[in-house]
């Protein structure tokens, strides 16, 4: 629990409320940028000097990533503070991205004095009604006398239950007037369940149904992660050895060298997890959403298998994929439960089961993962920087990466031993996301190692973040995997609109001088010779270290399910 109550009442300003209310839920850094409509709440972080740290962006999208990568590495709620107006929409693309990636944040955003509502005054917005789509829950303070209690609320609503972003806007006249402050934690809204009470019907029929199953099949998402269930996950797989598959943001969930993992499913995972999602008799899915990145058309994803589908949140059970036995509840106590009621297994009960996986992870590994990560010549794969970085690392850093092909190597080779070790926009898809988040992640976990993984488009998409290096002397390690090109379109131009590379090309600056001008020892590489040297002189680096690697402009990210096909179609060239 990371609030507190307070029984007697102060009177203070609206700003200094703000402050307090922000200490008492234990917030001890916050992410933002200053302007005029939240200068009162600026004046009262500087006074209240070291109750909470307040980092600045460079740009409030900076900002809100960078809370991002601190709520996903930390498991606590990011905080962001933004002006009105301009301020307020540059954190839209974020709140969007926690939104669908399921990160609790509190975003903050001041807003023109309450008389100037509706007259079209100077950085005026409807930020409320803007992010109303993609908030958790939204709501704009008038009166100093609501804010420890919307606070309060704020920060209940963001961590409980599926956490997502929040957004409170306060007006200026509401930071400046004085209130007799005194806070009372959240902890019950009427009408609002966070977490539903474990069903026994719906565990006894998981039971009943994995017992009899010859081909069973695990696939768990980031549910697990929220909910805490890694030991609970492993717990159950050791004892079950079913076969198992992680979504994107399932991964590090499980150790990577976990018995039973396959592999990651998706349109550009694992083949044999893919190809295998249709022949399995039993389909169990923890804390996913069958996102169409998982599913390929849903008309042909799994129609063999039933379906025991285990979530948080009712709306996500029968929205894509119909569950044969939904399990509506938190993914930990719902594989407790269900774990229980199992015999333990050795991994022979479904021997030949594995063997068939096996035969397709050969045929991946010969077509695909060896021409990758040992390829002929000199050039540098993004394949083989990501391998060596997960063996330079100890498979022990937090990866954060960007959008593009290069995410997509850095979830394929990549290997981890942590949960909370592999953080990256799913949902959204934000290029420019991985710098900032990486910087997050680091002020949460000032004692990991944290490698940003990031394309040379993604790169400039938010590179100002490089600022924030600078400035308070962050020690994230940036590796920029350049091709020359936005390698993703490029590929989906190469194989669906006939080579066609309509503005994919790019033309960088020096991307070297660029970072050393932020303070930030630099390299570049271009030859898999120097890559070893390169990887032990970014780990052994004690501040930031950027390194450029200049990777074969022109690979493509196989195995691959084109879009709106089945995953049986995955194609491994
Ligand atoms: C903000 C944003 N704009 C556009 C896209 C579409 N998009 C997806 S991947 C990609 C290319 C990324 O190129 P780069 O960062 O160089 O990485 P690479 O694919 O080459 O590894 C683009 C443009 C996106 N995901 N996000």
């Amino acid at each position: 629990m990371e609030t507190e109550n307070q029984t007697t009442t102060q009177r203070i300003s609206g700003a200094d409320a703000f402050v307090k209310a922000l200490v008492y839920e234990g917030v001890d850094t916050i992410f933002g940028y200053p302007g005029g409509a939240n200068m009162p709440i600026y004046d009262a972080i500087y006074r209240a000097e070291g109750e909470v740290t307040h980092l600045m962006g460079r740009h409030e999208q900076g900002a809100i990533h960078a809370a991002q990568g601190y709520a996903r590495a930390s498991g606590k709620c990011g905080v962001v503070l933004a002006t009105s107006g301009p301020g307020a929409t540059n954190i839209i693309t974020g709140i969007a991205d926690a939104m669908i990636d399921s990160t609790p944040l509190v975003c903050f955003t001041g807003q023109v004095p309450y008389n100037l509502i509706g007259t079209d005054a100077f950085q005026e917005c409807d930020i409320t009604g803007i992010s109303m789509p993609c908030t958790k829950w939204n709501y704009q303070i008038k009166d100093a006398d609501d804010i420890a209690e919307i606070i309060a609320k704020a920060f209940y609503i963001a961590r409980s239950g599926r956490p997502g972003p929040v957004l409170i806007d306060i007006t200026k006249n509401a930071q400046f007037q004085e209130t007799d402050f005194k806070y009372q934690a959240c902890e019950i809204i009427n009408s609002y369940i966070p977490k539903p009470q474990l069903n026994e019907s719906a565990v006894a029929a998981a039971i009943a149904t994995i017992r009899t199953a010859e081909k069973p099949f695990l696939i768990w998402g980031q549910g697990v992660i929220l909910s805490e269930a890694e030991q609970a996950l492993k717990d159950f797989l050791d004892k079950t050895q079913i076969p198992s598959a992680s979504t994107l943001l399932g991964l590090s969930a499980l150790p990577s060298d976990h018995p039973t993992y396959t592999g990651m499913v998706g349109m550009h995972g694992n083949y044999a997890p893919n190809k295998l999602t249709n022949s399995c008799d039993v389909l169990i899915a923890v804390g996913m959403r069958f996102d169409d990145r998982v599913t390929g058309n849903t008309a042909t994803y799994a129609t063999q298998a039933k379906v025991i589908h285990i979530e948080l949140d009712p709306a996500e059970i029968d929205k894509n994929i119909p569950a044969t036995i939904p399990v509506n509840a938190d993914a930990k106590e719902a594989l407790s439960a269900i774990s229980a009621g199992l015999d333990a297994q050795s991994k022979d009960k479904y021997a030949s089961w594995y063997a068939e996986f096996d035969a397709f992870y050969q045929e991946e590994k010969n077509e695909v993962i060896l021409p990758e990560v040992a390829p002929e010549g000199d050039q540098l794969t993004m394949a083989q920087v990501v391998e060596n970085i997960a063996k330079t690392f100890h498979r022990d850093a937090i990866i954060v990466s960007d959008v593009g092909q290069h995410q997509m190597k850095a979830a394929r080779y990549s290997a981890f031993n942590k949960s909370r070790s592999h953080i990256t926009s799913g949902g959204l898809g934000t290029m420019g996301f991985s710098l900032p988040a990486a910087i997050g992640a680091k002020v949460a976990c000032p004692e990991r190692e944290v490698v940003a993984i990031i394309g040379d488009g993604g790169f400039q998409m938010t590179l100002q973040e490089l600022g924030m290096i600078l400035d308070y002397n962050i020690a994230v390690k940036i590796v920029v995997l350049n091709n020359e090109f936005l390698g993703m379109v490029r590929q989906w131009q190469e194989l669906f609109f006939d080579n066609r590379y309509a503005s994919t090309p790019l033309k960088n600056p020096d991307f070297v001088k660029l970072a050393e001008s932020y303070g930030i020892t630099s390299l570049k590489i271009d030859h898999k010779s120097a890559l070893n040297d390169a990887l032990a002189q970014l780990r052994d680096h004690q501040s930031a270290m950027f390194l450029e690697c200049m990777v074969v402009k022109e690979e493509n990210v196989f195995p691959m399910i084109a879009s709106g096909a089945t995953v049986t179609d995955i194609r491994l060239k």
